[in-house]
């Protein structure tokens, strides 16, 4: 197996911690996005929607998706568990990483793509121009802040994401709250007291650095 990679950027991000978490080392491409790497032909071949990551199977096939890639890698790796030991744990870890993708991640996304200078014409990943539209970034900030909001609600009573367990879920959450207060500079808002408890606890496993 073969991960395309490139440091900085949140989607390898959460490969390499699910990777960290799981104690697997893989062979590694860097594929510099901010050096346009991505439209290379040779990666156009390697992935034809020029994004990172990508996991090369042992057969030569290729995927694409980190929802798709952290599976596999659950398969092929199962402990420890990040998706759950029952259907039913399964059924909400997936459940709460699909609402994160949707509702942090792409929201995120959305502000940052629509209003950075360097992603002129760049508004939406992939290999074709898309102007950036003013008003989808301020819209993806009031997202990203129900984002927070909504989490910080589902951490009242628990000490993960899912339940009481450390869990895909909360990889891709913790992700997306450094992705939206790091690169994209939106705030977390004054007194979400769980989100910032549950932050500081997953921001400090080792896997965070990864
Ligand atoms: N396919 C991934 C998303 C991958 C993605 O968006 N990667 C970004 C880096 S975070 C990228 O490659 N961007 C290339 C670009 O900006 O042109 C998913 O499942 O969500």
């Amino acid at each position: 197996m073969k991960l395309y990679d490139c440091p900085g950027p949140p989607s390898p991000r959460r490969v390499r911690i699910f990777l960290a978490e799981k104690g697997v080392e893989l062979e590694k491409v860097i594929v510099n996005i901010r050096e346009g790497e991505q439209f290379n032909d040779e990666f156009r071949k390697i992935n034809p929607n020029c994004t990172v990551p990508v996991l090369e199977l042992d057969d030569g096939s290729r995927i694409s998706s980190i929802d798709a890639i952290n599976r596999y890698l659950e398969e092929k790796f199962p402990e420890p568990p990040l998706f759950g030991k029952s259907p039913e744990e399964r059924a909400r870890i997936n459940d709460s990483c699909h609402y994160i993708n949707v509702n942090g991640f792409m929201a995120v996304a959305e502000a940052l793509r629509n209003s950075a200078p360097r992603l002129a014409h760049r508004a939406i990943t992939g290999p074709h121009d898309i102007e950036q539209i003013a008003e989808l970034a301020e819209r993806g900030r009031e997202r990203v802040v129900y984002f927070f909001k909504d989490m910080n609600k589902q951490l009242e009573n628990q000490e993960f994401i899912v339940g009481d367990s450390y869990s895909a879920a909360d990889v891709g959450a913790m992700v997306v709250v450094d992705f939206a207060t790091g690169m994209a500079k939106i705030e977390m808002p004054d007194g979400l007291d769980n989100l910032k408890r549950w932050h500081e606890k997953v921001a400090a496993r080792p896997s965070a650095s990864a």
